[in-house]
């Protein structure tokens, strides 16, 4: 069997995936329609054509206008339902999949509208995919930690369907000890706990989710190498790292696909896991994102079943669970 055959046949796992991120330019047109939104492309080509970015800020300003179509329950039914169908299609058996609340609150869509939507999507895909899926609920760090406690209590009647709690959005300036009360109040409710570090912020944004949010994984962390003791410290407790390699080529965190650190990552006892992040905007759902590392590295099928074993280890599944599936 071809490489290309075994990426696509074998079961796996993602644990870095914005839901909003995976709406695509077909939907986001529709849904524009059917609310009246006026969006500022003629056409989907056009809007395909808009995802050339330079940094995270300039991918994120396109992000959170075109998820300003995304307005009843039906839409978020119809965001999930597309995602997890694309999974099927995909052989990913489970998924851990992040929401962003402040995205929508902001605009007075509440829990009760996009939560409904997504649950449903995920009990149908449970039902007739045997897809299992967890949510993680993150706030955006450009906003004050208030207003991050204030999602945290406006999310209470759905604690029971929110596994972890993230960090994202734009990352310098907002380290991750802006955060730290609010992330114990989160922990001590149980929650697993995810941030978004050393993407584009330096190693001490990582040590910082580490010592100060207490984190269960770091969402990128590909800037970790730029700190030895750090290295040590991520292979010593096998903190894993969700590594999204589409999404660093399309910010411009590296310059060709060639230049990525994974190998080098796994090489050095890391785990590691590769993952879509915002797929219909930076190119790519998982497969593609194997598929690039394949072409670019020339990782082989050794390193794939190891990257995909990583990602159901990785996960916040049972152990059991983990035991049958790696
Ligand atoms: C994101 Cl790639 C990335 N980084 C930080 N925050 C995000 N939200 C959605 N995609
Ligand atoms: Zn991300």
């Amino acid at each position: 069997m071809s490489l290309s055959s075994i990426i696509k046949n074998i079961p796996k796992a993602e644990l870095h995936l914005h839901i909003e991120g995976s709406l695509t330019p077909e939907l986001m047109w529709r849904l524009a329609e059917k609310h009246s939104v006026s969006l500022p492309y003629a056409s989907v080509e056009e809007i395909e054509a808009a995802y050339n970015f330079e940094d995270l800020q300039s991918f994120l300003d396109l992000y959170y206008a075109g998820a300003g179509v995304l307005r009843d329950e039906d839409d978020f039914f119809a965001l999930m339902w597309e995602y997890l169908t694309r999974c099927h299609e995909d052989n990913i058996v489970h998924t851990e999949i992040m929401f962003d609340p402040q995205t929508h609150t902001e605009r007075d869509i509440g829990f009760d509208i996009f939560m409904p939507g997504f649950l449903k999507a995920m009990e149908k895909a449970k039902d007739e995919y045997g897809i299992s899926s967890y949510l993680i609920m993150s706030f955006l760090r450009h906003l004050p930690e208030d207003a991050a406690f204030d999602t945290l209590s406006a999310a209470e009647p759905y604690y029971e369907h929110i596994t972890a709690i993230g960090l994202d959005s734009s990352e310098l300036g907002h380290p991750p000890s802006k955060f730290e009360r609010v992330f114990k109040k989160a922990k001590a409710l149980g929650f697993k706990i995810v941030a978004h570090a050393g993407e584009e912020g330096p190693a001490s944004y990582i040590w910082e989710a580490i010592e100060l949010l207490d984190v269960d994984r770091i969402d990128h962390g590909v800037r970790c190498q730029e700190d030895e003791a750090l290295m040590d410290l991520l292979k010593e407790r096998q903190i894993p790292l969700t590594v999204c390699p589409l999404s660093n080529l399309k910010l411009c965190v590296i310059n060709d696909m060639k230049d990525h650190n994974i190998v080098q990552l796994l090489d050095a006892g890391l785990l590691v896991t590769v993952n879509s992040d915002d797929p219909t905007y930076f190119g790519g759902f998982l497969n593609d994102n194997f598929e690039a590392l394949h072409q670019s590295l020339g990782i082989d099928e050794k390193t794939v079943r190891t990257l995909v074993a990583n990602s159901f280890k990785a996960s916040f599944l049972p152990q059991e669970q983990k035991n049958q599936l790696v």
